[in-house]
């Protein structure tokens, strides 16, 4: 089977990295530089239209979306165990797997770039605070579900790595992140996996190589 994964640095194309690790898959990560728009050229709309990482092409078939991408990993590598047993647990999996996508990346997009859903002169500042305290109750949320737990489920599943990426793209924009103090150490906790260590030791290798060919 051949595998690649269109990645990013920074972005939530670490989360597919890092299940398809765990998963032991034998994949091909490809950098997309978006800085220098390589996600706008016409070879890569042929791959994604929506002109976003990850993309996960399979035996030359792209598939979009992390949530979609986990749930294959999880049938295609089923011993790795990426989402819980039993139907009841695994729709929570896609559930909060869908709250990353759907519910917190929004907001972590709007601070990035508040011009993209703003354009009123002025307003950045104003987009970032309101995106941030929506933020804020959203990775409440998510601090009263991991109270007194190890991850999101009795071990490590995709939903662990997904928010691992939500969560580190709040520390990137000097928020108060330490007050979510569950989120801080299941965080720290995932920094010690064999896997996320494997996907920052790339993210500094593709950025090293981006800067030089600048
Ligand atoms: N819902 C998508 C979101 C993908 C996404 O937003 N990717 C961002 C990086 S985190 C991207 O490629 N942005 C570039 C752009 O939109 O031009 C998923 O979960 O896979």
């Amino acid at each position: 089977m051949s595998l690649v994964l269109y990645y990013a640095p920074i972005t939530c194309a670490l989360a597919p990295y890092v299940t398809l690790t765990e998963a032991g898959a034998d994949f091909e990560a490809r950098p997309v530089n978006l800085r220098t728009a390589q996600n706008r050229t016409p070879e890569f709309h042929a791959l994604n239209p929506k002109h976003q990482v990850p993309v996960l092409v399979i035996d030359g078939v792209p598939l979009t979306e992390n949530v979609a991408m986990h749930v294959w990993i999880n049938r295609t590598y089923p011993a790795a165990k990426l989402m819980p047993a039993g139907l009841m647990e695994e729709v929570k999996a896609i559930s909060l797997l869908s709250f990353c996508s759907s519910g917190i990346h929004p907001f972590l997009s709007r601070i990035n770039s508040p011009a993209k859903v703003c354009d009123v002169p002025g307003t950045e500042e104003s987009v970032k605070k309101v995106s941030a305290g929506i933020l804020f109750e959203k990775f409440k949320v998510v601090d009263d579900m991991l109270a007194g737990r190890e991850f999101f489920f009795d071990h490590f599943t995709a939903p662990d790595a997904h928010f691992f990426w939500c969560y580190r793209r709040g520390t990137q924009f000097n928020l108060d992140m330490a007050q979510f103090k569950n989120c801080t150490a299941h965080f720290e906790r995932m920094s010690q996996r064999a896997s996320v260590k494997k996907v920052l030791a790339f993210e500094k290798d593709v950025q090293a190589a981006f800067a030089k060919a600048a």
